[in-house]
């Protein structure tokens, strides 16, 4: 008897957890259908990184999240058995200056999928993609599931949206969508615009001559940074127990930008100085004396989000999961990787 292969839907294919959860999916031997927003020129950098765009099992689809009826005939024609909703505007700095936008991609934009079950096909596995910053001004430490919610941002309050409406959808429809709320994870794949990559990019560039100085925001702002492929193999758990549920996706520790800053210059051969305080901190080259970092206040948020550190023992118990590249070796990795792009003349 041959087991026809299963069918998955991921949006937002072209961002860093849609690169690796595709390559997951069709290692697992899943037909996968990526979603990606028509642009002038659209990137798949990401994919093409991990040698997946080629393969024959992945269909790339254009769609955009916002649109109902999109959502509506994308489930028709794919038929999918899961779904992963990835797409979003997921830059926190951004949500503050494009708070509608934000809304209607991030919040409004799961709710479309939702509905698209509902009306299709109720028998559809929906994940969607949660965050700590639903967390944000923190009422407990570290964050579990029942910690009580309080988003800083219009992006948090976009995406406590789309999870309690995921929630909701479970209870009143008996869909089975489950909601991951993931803490910070990254990869040689980020986006430039979030402070790790920002970081290593920086770190790599400034090593190569080809950057003075590193500026930064708020150094004092503490993450639990875990690595992205180890995060959307728990996506892919979450959709293959026997009930929906919500999971927190953590490391279980935390450090401080500054802290990520040290540990990128370190892999990159420097020891650093911090000196000064608040707006006007630099942090020193200790061979030369050189400035290689300063505090910017431009990269200051209206709120900030100052601590994040998740508890994932429910994920260990109920899915198997756990952590398992350290913060130094994930540093490290995406340290190497820029410098490799930086030498060879590219980098995204
Ligand atoms: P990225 O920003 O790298 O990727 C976001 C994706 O969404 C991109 O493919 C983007 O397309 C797409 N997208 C944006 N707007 C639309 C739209 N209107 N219609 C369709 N697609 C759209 O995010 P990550 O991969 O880092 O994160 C994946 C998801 O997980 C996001 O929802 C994020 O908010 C959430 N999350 C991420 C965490 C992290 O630490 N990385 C932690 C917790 C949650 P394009 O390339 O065209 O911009
Ligand atoms: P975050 O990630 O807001 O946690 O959201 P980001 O890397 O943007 O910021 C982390 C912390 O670093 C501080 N910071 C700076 N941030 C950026 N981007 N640039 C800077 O120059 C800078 N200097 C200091 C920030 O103020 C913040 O405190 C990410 C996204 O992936 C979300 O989509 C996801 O939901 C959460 O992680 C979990």
């Amino acid at each position: 008897m041959t087991i026809s292969p299963r069918t998955a839907i991921v949006t937002g294919i072209t961002g860093q957890d849609g690169a690796y959860l595709a390559e997951l999916l069709l290692q697992k031997g899943y037909i996968v259908y990526g979603t990606y927003r028509r642009t002038s020129s659209v990137n798949f950098w990401r994919i093409e990184e991990l040698g997946v765009h080629s393969n024959a099992n992945l269909h790339l689809v254009e769609y955009d999240l916002t649109d109902l009826g999109a959502s509506i005939t994308l489930l028709q024609k794919v038929q999918p058995d899961e779904i992963y909703n990835l797409a979003a505007q997921s830059f926190v700095g951004v949500s503050f200056d494009q708070p509608t936008t934000t809304a209607q991609i991030t919040g409004l934009g799961a709710v479309n999928l939702l509905e698209a079950i509902r009306l299709t096909n109720r028998k559809i596995r929906f994940y969607q993609a949660s965050t700590s910053e639903m967390f944000g001004k923190v009422q407990a430490i570290p964050q579990q599931e029942d910690t009580p919610f309080y988003p800083r941002s219009p992006y948090g309050a976009a995406k406590l949206y789309a999870h309690w409406m995921t929630v909701n959808y479970r209870e009143s429809y008996d869909i089975f969508g489950s909601s991951g709320i993931l803490f910070n994870h990254e990869s040689p794949l980020r986006g430039r615009e979030f402070v790790t990559r920002k970081i290593t990019d920086s770190v790599a560039k400034i090593k190569l001559g080809k950057l003075d100085v590193l500026e930064l925001g708020n150094l004092d702002a503490k993450r639990d940074w875990g690595f992205a492929k180890e995060y959307v193999d728990a996506m892919w758990r979450m959709l293959q127990i026997d009930t929906p549920d919500t999971f927190v996706v953590a490391t279980n520790r935390t450090e401080t930008v500054r802290d990520f800053v040290s540990m990128a210059f370190k892999s990159a051969g420097y020891e650093l100085e911090f000196k000064g305080t608040a707006d006007s901190e630099i942090a020193l080259d200790a061979a030369t004396g050189k400035v290689l970092v300063r505090v910017n206040p431009k990269f200051y948020r209206p709120a900030e989000v100052e601590l994040l550190i998740g508890n994932p023992a429910k994920a260990k118990a109920k899915l198997g999961w756990s952590p398992q590249t350290s913060l130094e070796d994930l540093c490290k990795m995406m340290v190497l990787e820029d410098l490799r792009r930086n030498k060879e003349g590219f980098s995204f």
